[in-house]
């Protein structure tokens, strides 16, 4: 058995601003100093992560010049080059800049808009310059306070010509992006735009090229709003949409906490685990996260270690799970299966619904069976509490 200790094999990403956040929050100052992107690529491959992912302004300064760009673009590639860590992901940082206050691509004013498409795609240059080939969305702005603006199906107009004028850009350079978008339902605005994964779903499908788009679903975001996240990630998973994950923890109605991966729901999280892990999604397992604002430096690593480890002990329960006796028949008994009505029920004729119509079920019966739920749960926690095998 694994120690679990992560290798690059396991795909394990953070972004430059998780284990770089400095404890800053809207109420204090920074707790720790901030630490430079070639450190924390030597930091993160010590570990046995597999990549970084990044905003454009994690690593290049919006206001730097070009000169000072590639130059601190070629030492981290250089860093990327010594430690073996690639990037997969890249996005851009339409959030922070005051320019973007009232959105980016959704702002009312079209000098905004023109910006957010014009940064857009120098950070796409940058990303593919890095190697990435996914390329994420989050529209921390993109929302309001006040629906007096009346900007709503405009909103929804300009975001999409945004992202089919940034497929089109992609495109043309070659890069071959894959875009995931990634949905949350409020904070920083009191509202944002597309609050869940079915909505992102929905939206995809009005694009001029639906394939390139997918979804970046994360833990947090649907937990903050007392969503399952498990749930959603599996209808992203069977819309074949799964094109990045975020990983991370939080509370149930509270605000943005970001937790260590496994800190707070560890029952979701290993029900996620697994599913991640059956569905044979190989794409990065992403950590949006960062340390409590209560650790120094060396808390910083223990969460980034703690993370890829939980994941790892996760995967390790969910193999056990598979092969535990008890549990398996827990789960055949709780399955009924019945070949001829499988095929009575799969595919319409006439003479089906018909043959089903007249079809006699003792509704009373079915009824009165008991699943088995109670002793199948019962028997996830004692697993989980390494009480079994
Ligand atoms: C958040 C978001 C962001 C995005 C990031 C990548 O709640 O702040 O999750 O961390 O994931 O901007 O696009
Ligand atoms: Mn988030
Ligand atoms: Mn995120």
């Amino acid at each position: 058995m694994s120690d679990f200790t992560p290798t690059r094999d396991d795909k394990f990403t953070f972004g430059l601003w998780t284990v770089g956040q400095t404890g800053r929050d809207p109420f204090g100052e920074a707790t720790r100093p901030a630490l430079g992107a070639p450190y924390i690529v030597e930091r993160l491959a010590a570990l046995g992560a597999y990549g970084v992912n990044l905003h454009d302004n994690d690593l290049v300064p919006i206001d730097a010049s070009a000169q000072e760009r590639d130059r601190i673009v070629a030492e981290f590639r250089q860093a990327l080059s010594d430690h073996g860590l690639v990037v997969p992901m890249a996005t851009t940082n339409l959030f922070s800049d005051p320019a973007f206050k009232d959105g980016a691509f959704t702002s009312a004013d079209a000098r905004v808009r023109a910006y957010a498409l014009q940064k857009t795609m120098r950070s796409m240059d940058l990303g593919a310059e890095l190697g990435a080939s996914t390329y994420v969305f989050w529209g921390g702005r993109e929302g309001t306070e006040v629906d007096a603006s009346g900007k709503l199906l405009d909103a929804l107009a300009w975001f999409r010509d945004s992202l089919n004028f940034l497929a089109d850009y992609s495109d043309s350079q070659g890069y071959g992006f894959r875009f995931a978008l990634e949905p949350k339902p409020n904070e920083p605005r009191g509202d944002i735009f597309f609050p869940t994964a079915g909505s992102m779903l929905g939206f995809i499908a009005t694009l001029d090229r639906p394939e390139r788009f997918g979804v970046n679903p994360e833990f947090a975001h649907d937990t903050m709003a007392g969503l399952n996240f498990t749930h959603a990630v599996a209808q992203i998973i069977d819309a074949g949409k799964l094109f990045h994950i975020d990983l991370n923890d939080q509370k149930m109605g509270r605000f943005d906490q970001d937790l260590r991966f496994g800190a707070e729901n560890l029952k979701t999280a290993f029900f996620l685990v697994k599913l991640l892990e059956d569905s044979g999604y190989d794409g990065p397992r992403h950590f949006d996260a960062h340390a409590l604002r209560t650790e120094d430096e060396a808390g910083v690593w223990a969460f980034a270690r703690g993370c890829m480890r939980t994941y790892l002990m996760l995967r390790e329960k969910a193999r056990q799970f598979d092969a535990d006796a008890d549990i398996r028949a827990a789960l055949g008994a709780y399955r009924v299966d019945d070949a001829e009505l499988a095929e009575l029920t799969r595919g319409f004729t006439p003479e089906k619904a018909d043959a089903l119509k007249a079809r006699e079920f003792d509704r009373v019966a079915l009824g009165r069976r008991g699943p088995g739920l109670e002793q199948l749960d019962q028997l996830t926690v004692e697993l989980l509490l390494g009480l079994r095998g």
